[in-house]
């Protein structure tokens, strides 16, 4: 029976690293079953009927003009199917897409789509984004090309904030808190193995969080068609035990000081050229 296993669509899944991701799988896995089971019924009573009711030269067709018991049996039935799913998913539904139902942020980070890639804005070593797109609507009007999260540079606690393009690290069982948006069309947010899927929209900020139990590499993607270079669209994210996330972090902060450290102090030179050396 191991040749079965072939048409086992559920093995296909990337490895699951996020905490929902068992219950999110789980719900996957009904629904393909049920699905599986009605194909079979439905298209083995079409074979069975197809090859009783074949041409026969002593056999003539009859009208039929419908049957109440039928009818309604084949709309109760699945209404009480759809609905049983909808208010079995509906837990994890709320557990991970409700804005009112996202944990409190361990990390909390920006993300932008743009065509054709994703960008990242951390709050850097204060902990706290400044004045940008997302906490202040009317900075929306700072977004350019070269600012795409309209960070107001004259706010202080925006200049440790910093953004890196189609990679981003997080630290392993921390609730992650993500906003995203949009600085041109429609885009897709994906995460496989994370099990987050959320499109992004222009002008309006979404919520996804996760929580990943497992450090490893992983694919980011598009999954909204969003123009030619859509398939392209990719990227790459690392689950960091949290020393080696803090370490990252500590190096992209020691940068954003670097650049900001006016050139006479040069006293502060091995400093940054240590932290910045991995
Ligand atoms: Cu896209």
């Amino acid at each position: 029976m191991d040749f079965l296993k072939v048409f086992d669509m559920l093995a296909w899944f990337p490895e699951n690293i996020s905490t929902f991701g068992g219950d999110l799988d789980a719900l996957f896995a009904i629904i393909y079953y049920i699905s599986v089971g009605i194909f079979f019924l439905t298209f083995g009573i079409l074979g069975f009927f197809l090859v009783k009711y074949r041409y026969r030269p002593d056999r003539r067709g009859y009208n039929y003009h419908g049957n109440n018991i039928v009818e309604l049996t084949w709309t109760i039935l699945p209404t009480i199917l759809f609905a049983a799913i909808g208010l079995y998913s509906d837990e994890i539904w709320e557990r991970t897409k409700y804005s009112k139902r996202v944990p409190k942020a361990d990390l909390e980070i920006l993300v932008m789509g743009k065509t054709f890639g994703w960008m990242f804005l951390y709050p850097g070593a204060d902990g706290k984004f400044g004045r940008n797109a997302h906490n202040d609507r009317s900075a929306r009007s700072l977004i350019t090309l070269d600012n795409p999260f309209g960070i107001d540079s004259n706010d202080v606690y925006g200049k440790d904030d910093f953004f890196v393009e189609n990679q981003f690290k997080v630290p392993v069982n921390a609730n992650i808190v993500m906003r995203g948006s949009s600085v041109d069309v429609l885009h897709s947010f994906f995460l496989p193995n994370m099990r987050v899927k959320q499109d992004v929209v222009p002008g309006t900020w979404m919520n996804i969080w996760f929580n990943s139990f497992k450090p490893g590499h992983y694919e980011i993607a598009c999954a909204e068609l969003c123009g030619t270079g859509h398939g392209g669209m990719r990227g790459q994210y690392d689950v960091l035990s949290k020393t080696d996330f803090d370490k990252w972090s500590d190096s992209k902060n020691a940068e954003m000081l670097a650049a900001q450290t006016p050139a006479p102090m040069a006293s502060a030179e091995p400093a940054v050229a240590d932290s910045t050396k991995k």
